[in-house]
């Protein structure tokens, strides 16, 4: 009965952020899961092909590693987390903040009027409600910022520039995959 309430503003949800920049391919996952996150570009800033992706993970994933992408470099950024956290592999002091995927050669950057995905895989926080990502988008010329996360009560669609959403629903029963 839940689930079934909870679909008809997810649908909703899903059809605006359809319209909308950079985005996730599946953009609700159960609290506390293992996410595959893909990252979708459907165009360039303008004219200008984009060279750069960078992904901020949010504050609770935990163990984000990017896919390679051929001709594109990897970055995999950590920091000291606020405090460490014991997984069954041990205890864990940091954790992976950013990942910037950066196009080798000009010729390696995605053109304007073409379609790529950006994809990590994580660890999801245990909480429920939602987890946004924010991505920026580096041009030859010019940036995107799809950073924009809404205040407390503000309607997201009233958002120019989203961060990518995942809708965080209640854990399921399965045994955590954790790193
Ligand atoms: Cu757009």
């Amino acid at each position: 009965m839940n689930r079934i309430r909870l679909a008809i503003p997810l649908l909703l949800l899903a059809a605006s952020a359809a319209q909308a920049h950079v985005v996730l391919e599946w953009r609700v996952a159960n609290a506390g899961s293992h996410y595959k996150a893909v990252f979708q570009v459907g165009h360039g800033c303008g004219s200008a092909p984009t060279r750069q992706v960078v992904v901020q993970v949010p504050a609770g994933v935990q163990g984000a590693r990017p896919m390679p992408k051929p001709g594109w470099d990897l970055a995999i950024e950590r920091a000291p987390l606020p405090q460490p956290q014991t997984t069954r592999y041990g205890t864990r002091t940091e954790d992976v903040v950013r990942i910037t995927w950066t196009a080798r050669t000009p010729g390696d950057a995605l053109p304007a009027d073409q379609y790529d995905e950006f994809v990590l895989a994580a660890q999801l926080p245990a909480r429920e409600g939602p987890l946004w990502w924010p991505v920026s988008q580096v041009c030859t010329t010019g940036r995107l910022d799809w950073t924009e996360v809404p205040a407390a009560g503000q309607d997201p669609a009233a958002l120019k520039n989203p961060a990518a959403l995942l809708e965080l629903l209640p854990a399921a029963g399965g045994t955590r995959h954790a790193h």
